[in-house]
């Protein structure tokens, strides 16, 4: 059973300028606020870091893998994911939406996930506010660290959670069926990968990480929207369950067709 709940991540590409250091969209992000604020639907919002964390976490030579880096990194990098964290807050609550910032370390230790603590985000939804996590550094095990993307915290909120929508805002249309062209795939039904580097596909490094997790997600049988987040409209017709332009990634459904 999937839970009235959609899960959102806001692409770091869009609510920031990537190609400009701590610079943040202030454009992209006032209007997919205002089109989330109208809707009824518990959220759950999830945010990349963009020109934050992303500059910083390369300036301080910090990845994905858990190591030993410095300890000023980071500081520095969690600072500025709160930084961007806190605009987003902020913005949210002169929408009169009602954000609630919490931050991952919150509900991981080390690699485990505390289900208590995602359960509780569920139903702090149910008192119309909004929990609002983000991609950070987080503490793996002694001395070792990992960033950990939006991405990957769709596919853990998703796994615990069971949204009924799950949807990454990108900077693109969807998944491009060929690196030329300016279609998209509108649907992915049955895939369990898709070939990178083959021509059918334009992925950039980010929109390679997000369709991995989105294919994570889908694995078990939940569908997974990616959409333009310069075009709300597009955001707003899938909340609404109406058809528009972004891929769908289908749920693998089970034998018995119950997901
Ligand atoms: O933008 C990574 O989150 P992402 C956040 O979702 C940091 O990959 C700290 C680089």
């Amino acid at each position: 059973m999937q839970r009235d709940i959609a899960l959102i991540k806001l692409g770091g590409s869009v609510i920031t300028h990537k190609e400009n250091p701590l610079t943040i969209n202030r454009i992209a992000i006032g209007r997919i606020l205002k089109t989330l604020s109208s809707i009824k639907i518990p959220i759950i919002l999830v945010h990349g870091g963009g020109s934050f964390g992303h500059y910083w976490s390369i300036k301080y030579d910090m990845h994905s893998k858990p190591e030993r880096y410095s300890s000023e990194g980071i500081s520095v990098v969690h600072e500025s994911m709160i930084l961007l964290n806190d605009i987003l807050v902020k913005s949210m609550l002169k929408l009169k939406m009602k954000p609630y910032s919490v931050p991952p370390f919150s509900f991981l230790s080390g690699k485990k996930i505390i289900l208590k603590k995602i359960n509780e985000l569920a139903s702090m939804t149910r008192d119309e506010i909004i929990p609002i996590t983000y991609g950070d550094i987080v503490y793996r095990s002694p001395h070792k660290y990992s960033i950990l993307s939006g991405d990957e915290l769709m596919t853990i909120i998703s796994y615990v959670l069971r949204p009924r929508k799950i949807i990454f805002v990108a900077n693109v249309d969807g998944i491009y069926k060929d690196p030329n062209a300016k279609e998209i795939v509108q649907k992915i039904e049955g895939k369990s990968s898709i070939k990178f580097s083959g021509v059918n596909f334009d992925i950039t490094g980010g929109m390679k990480r997000k369709v991995r997790e989105a294919l994570k997600i889908s694995r078990s049988g939940m569908d997974v929207h990616i959409v333009n987040g310069f075009k709300p409209d597009r955001l707003l017709k899938i909340l609404e369950n109406r058809k528009t332009e972004g891929t769908v990634i289908k749920g693998k459904r089970s034998s018995t067709g119950n997901a």
